[in-house]
């Protein structure tokens, strides 16, 4: 079989990353549209060789599409994601617009693929941040238990698309050059206050909530608990921006239900574990960073320790490609666990 496909943000930074995920995974695709708000419709971008034009996204768009693939912003799925359901799609949304609606499966297929089939149309793709650190964390769940995570993030400006990416790169050169840094979009575009990244350590990613946690933070503890459909988890985080171009890296402290765990034991379940790389070897300095786990795939789990306090604490470092498996990768993944199962 072979299915029509849509991509909605086709030419952003993860609708790019989409098309190579799609192309690389030999996707069976019958028809393929390339669609986007009317600011980027007329923008040309190439898939398997072949120039496409990219139309200005509407509901008739959606017209004999099989799989539509979202990524143009929360507001462009708010406005689209229902239509594109009503002529018979199945939305696999990458915004934050439907992920904690209790109608709609937030999944990371090594988590909860079974969620899917319980879709009504829109399947969401969790939070870059959140989705590396669920699927270290399902395989310890899943044997030992557990009960408290504490992360905090150092996260790529990738994540806050290509204007994020342009202004790291322009404040670098600025910098260096002794120039004064102009700062315009990070660390929130829509916000008041615009600080330069470029050298520094900007602790807010999204928009402030009125708890004084940010969106992005908030974003990471909900979507762990309905993700691993544990509502009683105990969840804090802190999300930081570093002046990195690809690949969140996490500090997560966890603790487990059982006692009497090994650091080995945990190594053993990841090294098992689908999706994850464990790099974790102290005496050959082996540990994953942002610049070896760019660009690919899977999950990198390393720096494993036991807490020297708390019996059943534990410390870890997770890294991954945030537009692929945190965007990208994942949305695909849906979609190919979808086709195989027959879940449309
Ligand atoms: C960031 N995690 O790094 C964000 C990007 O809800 O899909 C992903 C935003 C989202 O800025």
């Amino acid at each position: 079989n072979t299915y029509n496909v849509a991509v909605v943000g086709a030419t952003g930074a993860v609708g790019q990353k989409m098309l190579e995920t799609l192309e690389d995974r030999n996707f069976p695709i019958n028809q393929l549209k390339l669609l986007s708000s009317s600011r980027s419709a007329g923008l040309k971008t190439t898939f398997k060789g072949k120039e496409y034009v990219v139309e200005e996204a509407t509901p008739e768009s959606f017209t004999d599409i099989d799989i539509a693939l979202f990524s143009a912003g929360g507001s462009v799925s708010k406005k689209l994601a229902p239509e594109a359901v009503k002529k018979g799609a199945v939305v696999i949304d990458n915004t934050s617009a439907y992920r904690m609606a209790e109608d709609v499966p937030l999944v990371v297929p090594e988590v909860n693929e079974s969620d899917i089939k319980n879709h009504k149309g829109i399947i969401a793709n969790p939070n870059c941040s959140t989705i590396q650190m669920v699927a270290a964390l399902e395989p310890i769940r899943k044997s030992l238990g557990i009960n408290r995570v504490i992360v905090s993030t150092y996260q790529a400006v990738s994540g806050a698309g290509n204007e994020a990416n342009d202004e790291l790169r322009e404040q670098s050169q600025a910098f260096l050059n002794g120039e004064e840094l102009e700062a315009n979009i990070l660390p929130a575009k829509g916000d008041e206050k615009h600080y330069p990244i470029a050298f520094n350590a900007l602790p807010q990613i999204d928009v402030f909530q009125d708890n004084g946690y940010t969106f992005e933070e908030m974003k990471m503890i909900n979507e762990t608990k309905k993700i691993m459909h544990m509502p009683k988890l105990s969840v804090a985080a802190t999300c930081v921006r570093l002046p990195i171009f690809t690949s969140h890296a996490e500090s997560v402290y966890i603790e487990v239900e059982q006692d009497d765990v090994s650091v080995e034991q945990i190594q053993s379940l990841l090294a098992e574990a689908p999706g994850i790389v464990l790099q974790d070897d102290p005496a050959t300095q082996t540990y994953p960073t942002p610049l070896s786990s760019a660009e690919k795939k899977d999950v990198f789990v390393g720096r494993i320790r036991k807490d020297l306090d708390e019996d059943r604490g534990f410390h870890l470092w997770v890294v991954s490609d945030n537009l692929l498996k945190g965007a990208a990768w994942n949305s695909v993944q849906i979609a190919e666990r979808i086709v195989a199962n027959q879940w449309l």
